[in-house]
């Protein structure tokens, strides 16, 4: 049985048919494609923002922006600084430390450092100087609401889909007073606390009155599965999600298996929504960058092929953080279709392998396939990430569209919106309830 809504295809009703109208000439493709990138609101589908209802969680403006995890990892390389002194820095002390260091006293020729220089100069900051006082005065005096809108605009962006954490107290109490609907945020039922370190967790469980216990036994999987179910009332998530270690496998014994085939799978069928698996990480290498202290590594995606054979009826939309696993994943894409690929994730997220990625995923998946999710923590940061994406993208889909006018077939500006539309909107809106709620 097809899932319901897991085609990845327009209705007929909805396909736009090209005409010869709007026949491009091989000389114009490529301004064409850009023109269409540039002009088709993109939907974001994992990023770690907030609405501003999230109060302090929501995080914008230059110390944010600088103290981002990427640029903190970047920060130990060009600093004498230690972990231990850094950690005991004000949020302004730690960004004019990574200011100083990897902006005054060095290039800022990194994709993350770059992207701050974007975003400074998007706002018509200024990118060279000494210290932070003119970007800290602009971002004061912004209004959240204005500037949320300001900031999707310039970014391209349509909708913004969140990253929401039941279990973390500071959130959960949020959710609980109701207050988070913003018409241009959607959330999305995070599991990681709960399939990868139950133990340090089941306890929050029992104290909102869910009879688990500490080897997930028994009744367990029940009462983790009903627990869902409450939180998808509460939330509405547009889909469940788990980042998973390299070491992922399936099947096998233990209690994040148990969980997800016992409780979440069941939630997600009856639910209809898709769960995301993003697989590969490897925690807390250097547990003294903290945030910035995780790694990659290739998993045995065999655990995807298993899962997506054994449940049928579950969509997966997946991201793998290897370099090395971007190709079979595209191979089980082609034989599953509950199986979504999307983003080029972390570590990934770098033109040079981003263009390997998407080159690869075209010519293997067609236009059946999300290329890319910003990841974003910070607001602002999606303006530099979307602005990446477009200039990285636009030469690849210009080029399979010339092979293909070379091959016989014309091409119209109707079909590149169609793909561009699709591969940025439509396979997410396919596989999700995008729609706002009303408050
Ligand atoms: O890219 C990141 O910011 C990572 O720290 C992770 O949050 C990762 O994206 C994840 O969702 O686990
Ligand atoms: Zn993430």
């Amino acid at each position: 049985m097809q899932p319901k809504g897991s085609s990845l295809l327009n209705s007929p009703g909805q396909v736009p048919v090209s005409g010869d109208g709007d026949l491009i000439s091989p000389a114009k493709i490529g301004a064409t494609v850009e023109d269409v990138l540039a002009s088709t609101p993109f939907v974001d589908i994992h990023t770690h923002l907030y609405a501003p209802a999230f109060g302090k969680l929501s995080l914008w403006g230059i110390d944010e922006l600088l103290t981002y995890h990427y640029l903190e990892a970047e920060f130990f390389r060009s600093s004498d600084t230690t972990p231990e002194k850094y950690w005991a820095l004000s949020k302004r002390e730690k960004a004019d430390a990574i200011w100083r260091a990897l902006f005054v006293e060095n290039t800022p020729i990194s994709e993350a450092t770059r992207g701050v220089i974007a975003v400074l100069n998007a706002f018509e900051l200024p990118t060279v100087s000494p210290n932070l006082a003119e970007a800290r005065s602009f971002f004061e005096k912004q209004d959240i609401q204005a500037h949320i809108e300001n900031v999707l605009r310039m970014a391209g962006l349509s909708v913004v889909i969140m990253t929401n954490d039941p279990l973390d107290p500071e959130e959960a109490a949020i959710w609980k007073k109701g207050g988070a609907v913003h018409p241009r945020f959607r959330p999305v039922l995070r599991l990681d606390r709960i399939l990868c370190n139950w133990p340090g967790h089941w306890q929050v469980l029992t104290a909102q009155g869910y009879g688990v216990d500490e080897s997930a036994s028994g009744k367990s999987a029940t009462e983790v599965r009903r627990f869902l179910m409450d939180w998808h009332e509460r939330m509405r998530p547009v889909y469940m999600a788990v980042s998973l270690p390299d070491t992922f496998e399936y099947p096998q014994e233990g209690i994040t298996n148990r969980l997800l085939t016992e409780a979440v799978l069941p939630a997600c069928r009856e639910l209809n929504v898709p769960l995301s698996l993003m697989i590969g990480v490897r925690r807390q290498v250097n547990p003294t960058l903290r945030l910035a202290g995780d790694a990659a590594g290739r998993a045995d995606l065999r655990a995807l092929e298993n899962l997506c054979r054994e449940f049928p009826d579950n969509r997966f939309l997946v991201s793998v953080l290897s370099r090395e696993n971007q190709h079979e994943l595209c191979v089980y894409a082609r034989k599953f279709s509950n199986l979504l690929p999307f983003g080029c994730w972390w570590f990934l997220n770098n033109p040079s392998i981003v263009e390997e990625i998407t080159r690869e995923r075209l010519e293997m998946l067609g236009t059946s396939f999300i290329p890319q999710h910003s990841d974003a923590r910070v607001l602002e940061q999606v303006i530099y990430k979307w602005k990446n994406t477009r200039r990285t993208l636009a030469p690849i889909l210009a080029d399979s569209y010339r092979k293909l006018v070379e091959d016989g077939r014309r091409i119209t500006r109707t079909d590149i919106q169609r793909d561009v539309t699709r591969l940025f909107r439509a396979n997410a809106e396919a596989w999700m309830e995008l729609r706002a709620l009303s408050s």
